[in-house]
This record gives C-alpha cells, structure tokens and sequence, in this order.
C-alpha cells in the first residue's frame, strides 16, 4: 500500500548524497543540470497508472498464477533506430508469448527491454586501443561507440534524443498492441510460416498445431477478434536498466492521484549487478518509486545480503513490486539458487523469481567476438526450472537479449550457427542476442519446462 510518510521523506534527488558507480565523467556539469531540467518538463512516457496494473499482473506471477516474459534488446541504439527493428522485436517476443501462453495453461506478462534501454554498465572507465585511452562506451544516451574522443566524451544532449527515441519507440508499441497488429490469428500466423520455412524445427509442430486447433474451435463456436478485444490485442509494456539516474530522476513525478512517485521513463525498471549497493544510489533511487522494479542476482549476492536489498526496495513486501532476474551462468546456477531461494522462502518474502539465461553465459570465440552458446542458455533456463521444481516455488520468468532480426550472435540453435558464421552478421552494439528463430525456439523449450512445472 502507498504510504505517505514515505513519499513525504524520500525525495527523487535523494541519491545524489550516495556513493554511486558507473557515472560517467560529463566535462561540463552545468550543461547536464541544463538537460536534466528540460528534461523534467517533458511529459512522462508512461501512467502511473499503467505501472500500478503491471505491478498487479506481476504479483499474479509471484503468486504461481502467471509467467512473465521480457526481453529485447541488449542496448538501443540512435543509429540502428527504425520502425522494422521494433516491429520485428515485438512480433517475437509476442509470438513466444502465444507459445508460452498456450504451453501453461497461465497468463504471460510481456514486458520488452525497449523504449529507454540505452545505458550500459562496463567493466571499466576507459578502453586502450594501440596506445590510445579513451572512455569507455556507455550507450548512446551517453557517449558514442566509435573510438574517436568526440564520440567517447559523454554528452547529455544525448538524453534529449534517447528521450524522443523512446517516445516514438512506446508510441509504436502502443498501437501495434490495440490497434490490431498483434491479432492472435496473425501472431499465431507467423510461428506457422516460421515451422513451415525452417525444417530442422519440425518437432516443435505438435505445439503449433494445437494452438491452430484451439483457434480453429473458438472461431467454430464464434469467438474470433473481432468479437472480443482480448484475441484483437495485448498489453505490452516496457522496461530498462535504471542507470543513469539523472536522466530518470528527470522524468519521475508525482502522481496526481495518489501522491505517489513514479518514473515515468518505463513502466518496469530494475538495477543491475553492478550497481546493486546497499545503502547506494541505485537501491536508494529504486525504492522511492512506485512502479514494479527488480534487481539482478549474480554468483556474488549472499543470502542475507539479498534478503537486506529485499527490504530495501520491497519493505512492504507486496507481490508484484519485486522481480529478483536470476543470472548465474549454466554452471552455477545449481551451486547459489537453492540457498538463495530457501532464505527467502524462511523469511517469507513474496518475490517473482526470473532468470536472465544469457549474461552468465557470454564466451569469446577464438577470434575474439563475445558470443553465447544456445545449448549454455537454455542449460542456465533448464537447471533454474529443476531447482524451482525440487523447491516447491514457483519459476516465475525470464528474461532475454533477443532480436527480431536475422542476426548471427549466438551459436547454436536448431539451425546450428558455428563459430566462424558468427561473424557474417554480427550487429550488435554490446552483448550477442539470441535471434528470431533462436528466440521461438526457446519458446517452445521455455514450454516444455513450464508444462512440467503445471503437470
Ligand atoms: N490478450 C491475451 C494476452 O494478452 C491473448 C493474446 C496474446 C492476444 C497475444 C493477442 C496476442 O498477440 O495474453
């Protein structure tokens, strides 16, 4: 419930008095104050009340009632910014959700890693190339990826255009889920032409077929979208790394109906691993705002250290509000889960428990490209369901770097992209993605797994 106390006493700046990590080094701080108040004027991207019914649709998933999907891309970018990009990103992602749908018997909460996802954390400040050092690449809402100093030098005039990015980017969403793009029918429509143009996915047919018998037999009884709204559309909402906090301070405000503060940048936001502190401005941002958040957990979270980040952002521990995205790596996720799902189980904390298969899982192949094996991913997704069965609880989620396009980043797959094709369409601006094909077919696995959960 929404306290006023706490609304009196946290205010939107209140992180600045905290230790912070990944800031980027702006040379001119007055023309970033500049930017952050223009920004602050421009109207949100998003309702409150929009973020308060996804909290409500999350607190079903945390209650064992639905599943929730994100995913998108690792980092927008202004150069590859088109229409097509986020049109293929949103087909994908709401056809694995038919497939998913269908899979568990439950609804699934789609949620995209778009409209805002332009800040990345990096390892280090600065990067050396034949001698030269320049700052790292932080994402197109603060630096440049080319390696040349006016690129490398943060500008925040990039707020202001990863802002009108973001806006047209919802805008798009918006209309393709009411206004009749994402139809079941057609949804449906495409993983057909998708099974019937790629053989070597043949078994997954099953699946396909008996969601074409259901279509077919609602249709039969005269149930079709064009009778009711919930076959016509969906809702689809966004969500990104809140990282730089200057820019999302800017865009968070009062609610005019409640008195709440929301951020209105994303309906979902959460913090990364790196940026996760106790007592730092990340937590310390996060847990003022109203709208459902989540934290990434990697291998070095303890358990009584989550459980502290718990009561940080989620003190009232209502369902809905906290999404924990696991990320481990295939190989560890065996080793931190189970305690990390046990004490929060104890303490009797209501949480959606998702797991991030991907970051955990990044290799780099004998050129030096960063890749992920398909077989490590879904190895990572396969062990967190089996931990969850052997728990009792409930493997709420997940979430994935993902494209629309056709690109070659990840290996593997049913169509077996190697090492050496990797490198024939390689695009990506950070981390590799899965693709269009790899993506549905981790849908149908994701199935697979959630049907054992209901069985
Ligand atoms: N409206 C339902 C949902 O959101 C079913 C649906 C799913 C309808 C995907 C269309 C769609 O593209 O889950």
């Amino acid at each position: 419930p929404f306290d006023p106390e706490h609304a009196h006493t946290w205010r939107p700046d209140g992180w600045r008095r905290c230790p912070i990590e990944q800031v980027p080094a702006y040379p001119d701080a007055q023309a970033v104050e500049r930017v952050e108040a223009t920004m602050s004027r421009y109207p949100p991207l998003v309702f409150a009340g929009e973020a308060r019914r996804l909290k409500h649709q999350l607190a079903q998933v945390a209650e064992g009632d639905a599943f929730l999907l994100q995913g998108g891309d690792c980092a927008e970018s202004f150069a590859e910014f088109h229409p097509d990009g986020i049109r293929d990103t949103f087909r994908v992602i709401l056809q694995m959700a038919v497939i998913l749908t269908f899979a568990a018997s439950c609804p699934v909460v789609k949620v995209g890693r778009m409209a805002g996802q332009f800040a990345k954390p990096r390892s280090k400040p600065t990067e050396v190339q034949d001698g030269v050092e320049l700052p790292a690449y932080r994402g197109d809402i603060i630096n440049g990826i080319e390696f040349v100093e006016a690129e490398r030098t943060p500008d925040p005039e990039r707020m202001l255009k990863a802002y009108a990015q973001s806006a047209s980017t919802i805008n798009l969403l918006r209309a393709f889920a009411q206004g009749g793009y994402a139809d079941l029918n057609k949804v449906h429509g495409w993983t057909l032409e998708f099974l019937s143009n790629t053989p070597a996915v043949a078994r997954y047919r099953d699946v396909a077929d008996r969601i074409s018998g259901a279509l077919d037999f609602m249709a039969a009884c005269g149930v079709g979208p064009g009778d009711v709204p919930q076959l016509r559309g969906t809702d689809f909402y966004t969500s990104h790394e809140a990282l730089l906090l200057g820019y999302e301070q800017a865009l968070t405000r009062r609610d005019s109906e409640t008195g709440a503060w929301v951020d209105t940048s994303a309906h979902m936001l959460w913090v990364g691993d790196r940026t996760r502190q106790l007592g730092g401005a990340h937590l310390e941002f996060l847990r003022g705002i109203e709208n459902p958040v989540a934290v990434k957990v990697g291998p070095s979270m303890a358990a009584d250290e989550l459980l502290k980040v718990i009561d940080t952002l989620s003190p009232d521990n209502a369902p809905g509000r906290l999404t924990l995205i696991c990320r481990f790596g295939a190989d560890q996720v065996g080793d931190h889960l189970p305690g990390l799902i046990r004490a929060v189980e104890r303490e009797g904390r209501r949480v959606v428990w998702s797991c991030d298969p991907v970051h955990g899982n990044t290799v780099k192949t004998a050129v030096g490209l960063k890749t992920r094996p398909f077989d490590k991913i879904l190895t990572e997704m396969r062990r967190f369901f089996e931990v969850h069965r052997a728990e009792g609880t409930h493997a709420g989620g997940v979430h994935l770097e993902l494209t629309g396009k056709n690109v070659t980043e990840c290996t593997g797959g049913a169509l077996a992209i190697t090492e050496e094709a990797l490198a024939s369409r390689y695009h990506t601006h950070c981390d590799p993605r899965l693709n269009a094909d790899q993506s549905l077919e981790m849908a149908f696995l994701i199935a697979e797994e959630l049907k054992g959960e209901r069985r």
